[in-house]
């Protein structure tokens, strides 16, 4: 492990400017920083001093500028260049009482003798520190020496959180770059500098929560809670802590049973809600700021409520009142459905599951309960549709979950920059309470009264060199981030951002990821699974093609092909009704054939091959041809890649072309499968007959 490795440093001030013209412009603003005093308490750790800490060295790697350090008493602030300058023209924004996580940064030359400062001003220590991490974005994205400006931000999202799917053996569930940074042989590995490193790289997205431990709680991870390892877990809090992150925990809800201490964790047991009332307590004895509990239950084979004939309501309440008293929650996981369910029974519908348990609790959850709800009804396919519960229970706080590993997408070996995918989540209008009632004004609560909501998302790093696997894989990180704080900003604008970040503003090698990253997502839908059908991935380990892995299974994931058609008729009239879990418009939309768009198709309804597309193609033509078009883009893209070679390092230059080669490979087995499959099935030939080997 090379701490110092570029891949190491992803979007972070890696290195020095090559131009020294811009270090000359920038230099009468970053040679003195002048800090409140409050930022420097003895010896102590928190957001202030990691702010002062990272601007002092991120101007330090980006022109070699060692700052000279004033401070001065008073609220959260940093200046920059001339403290005199700034003083005597302080806008008006300074003098607004900031959200905790807000900042202002303000840019400006002093209209007395021209002088530059900049100032930053934090609603908090935390806030402070978002507003030095913009400022180093600033510079890692400028060609040009400073211009004026001020902006004002405030987080839109509250909670902004990142879930670890971390095992105590050193493995990751659906981790695809190495193994886990927080622990090996069943230790927690405190010694690792990565840790903290892994706290930065989230700290600068603005990330302000964690969970370090897979929501599939098996035995060794139980123990997290013991006295015996909290000790550990609350160092690791602090690290969390000093970037603004509050620090969770993945529970099993069986752990009373688990660590043999109880017979039976039936949520309305005496026993069992003092028991979760002691271990509440002994917890926030060690880590007072301690976040809460992440809870998969009844889910998967896991333990839960059902087995006492309890709901999710009963279940998730005995642990939020537990938390209660200390201010913890309870972040409750919908992913919910059955998991035997038998292939030849047509009327079980698996993305009906997560609704049909949950809408009918609205109400009856804890304050401080949120429900954790999948962005889809399936499993982080290429392409589902909104979950339709999300946003269903007015009464019951809610954020959404993504998944930024890329485990039905690619798996960090395939480029697949998800934002632009999220952002269709995002800007979704669910009609809920009226036009406007978008998904990202939910997660922010601003349709229902929501004490707590935001976003959630299941972390892609491991122990790599560069934390991801595939360099490329790092932006959809980064994008999480950025879209959690901002679900305004476009894709191509946060795709811009981190090429320029991570590969040099105005390089070369920037213009071209950038745009790479903006074709990724269309063009790993267009050879995997056609319009949104799922799955036909090979059955557990969801990278490679198997058209009928999953169509004879358990898991309630099937395409339906025969010889005529293809696709699950989710439909009231003649389907599973799904899509009656929509507000009327859109149930509407997706439930006719006519409106239902073709993205989504084959999600909603069973068509023949020969259905006619909006874009004129037949289904079956539509299959072929953009299976062929997505294998050839992955070839014209290492072509543009081979072209970059003498722009840019060796480091990164080799890997990633050797992961767009892994990728191209997948892709012509795909197409080639994929193709075959339904020219066999259907009879119906290529119309411009490409080679399939029917
Ligand atoms: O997508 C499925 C994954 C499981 C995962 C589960 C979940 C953590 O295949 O590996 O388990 O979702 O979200 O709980």
């Amino acid at each position: 492990m090379t701490r110092t490795s570029r891949g190491y440093k992803a979007w972070l001030p890696a290195e020095r400017w090559p131009d020294s013209s811009r270090i000359e412009a920038w230099k009468p603003l970053l040679a003195t920083v002048t800090a409140s005093m409050t930022l420097l308490p003895a010896g102590e750790g928190g957001p202030g001093p990691t702010a002062l800490r990272e601007l002092v060295s991120g101007i330090g790697t980006l022109t070699g500028l060692t700052p000279s350090l004033a401070l001065q008493a008073g609220p959260p602030m940093i200046v920059l260049g001339s403290a005199e300058a700034a003083e005597p023209s302080p806008s008006e924004h300074d003098m607004l009482p900031l959200h905790e996580e807000a900042y202002v940064l303000r840019i400006a030359q002093s209209r007395d003798n021209g002088s530059w400062y900049a100032v930053l001003r934090g609603g908090s220590e935390r806030g402070l520190l978002h507003a030095v991490f913009h400022f180093l974005r600033l510079l890692g994205t400028t060609t040009t020496g400073p211009v004026e400006q001020e902006v004002v931000e405030t987080p839109r999202n509250a909670l902004r959180m990142i879930d670890q799917w971390d095992n105590m053996d050193g493995s990751v569930e659906r981790g695809y770059s190495g193994d886990s940074i927080f622990y090996r042989n069943n230790r927690i590995q405190l010694e690792s500098p990565r840790i903290a490193d892994y706290a930065r790289l989230l700290g600068s997205i603005g990330i302000n929560a964690i969970s370090i431990n897979n929501v599939n709680v098996h035995h060794e991870e139980t123990k997290l809670i013991t006295s015996a390892l909290l000790p550990e877990v609350a160092r690791l809090a602090d690290l969390f802590a000093d970037y603004g992150i509050q620090l969770f925990l993945s529970a099993n809800y069986a752990a009373p049973i688990e660590l043999g201490e109880l017979e039976t964790a039936d949520p309305l047991d005496e026993d069992v809600r003092s028991w979760w009332a002691r271990k509440a307590e002994e917890i926030y004895a060690a880590i007072p700021d301690f976040g809460g509990f992440v809870v998969k239950a009844d889910s998967e084979n896991r333990p839960g409520p059902f087995t006492y004939g309890r709901d999710h309501a009963d279940g998730a309440n005995m642990l939020a009142d537990a938390l209660a008293p200390f201010g913890g929650r309870v972040m409750w996981r919908c992913f919910v459905y059955d998991c035997h369910q038998d292939w030849r029974d047509r009327s079980t519908d698996r993305a009906r599951a997560a609704y049909d348990h949950f809408k009918p609790l609205d109400g009856r959850f804890r304050d401080n309960v949120v429900l954790q709800i999948k962005n889809g009804p399936m499993d982080f396919q290429v392409r589902e549709p909104i979950s339709p519960l999300f946003g269903a229970m007015p009464n019951t706080n809610q954020v959404m979950e993504f998944q930024i590993a890329q485990e039905y997408t690619g798996q960090q070996r395939d480029v697949c920059f998800l934002v632009p995918q999220w952002k269709t989540y995002l800007d979704f209008d669910t009609y809920l309470k009226g036009p406007g009632s978008t998904v990202k004004r939910i997660a922010a609560g601003e349709v229902h009264p929501f004490v707590h909501s935001g976003l959630a998302a299941v972390s892609n790093i491991g122990d790599d060199d560069n934390w991801t696997g595939h360099h490329l894989a790092q932006a959809n990180l980064f994008g999480f981030g950025r879209l959690a704080w901002n679900p305004e900003l476009g894709a191509e604008e946060i795709a811009a951002e981190w090429s320029a970040l991570t590969f040099g503003p105005g390089t070369p090698a920037a213009a071209f990821v950038q745009e790479l990253l903006m074709e990724s997502w269309p063009t790993y839908e267009s050879y995997t699974a056609p319009l949104s059908v799922g799955w036909m991935v090979q059955p557990h380990y969801h990278y490679a093609v198997d058209v009928d892995g999953y169509e004879y299974s358990k898991w309630g994931t099937y395409h339906f092909a025969d010889r005529d058609g293809v696709g699950v008729d989710r439909t009231i009239k003649t389907g599973t009704g799904y899509v009656g879990q929509y507000a009327a418009e859109n149930a509407v939309h997706y439930g006719s054939i006519e409106s239902c768009p073709d993205e989504l198709l084959l999600f909603f309804h069973h068509v023949p091959y020969t259905h006619r597309l909006k874009s004129g193609k037949t289904v079956i033509q539509y299959i072929y041809d953009s299976r062929f078009e997505g294998a050839a883009k992955v070839e014209a893209w290492i072509e543009r890649w081979k072209k970059l070679e003498s722009e840019m390092d060796a480091e990164r230059f080799a890997p990633i072309l050797g992961r767009l080669e892994m990728q191209l490979d997948n892709a012509r087995q795909w197409r080639d499968v994929v193709n075959t499959y339904f020219c066999r099935k259907s009879g119906i030939p290529d119309e411009h007959g490409r080679l399939i080997y029917a």
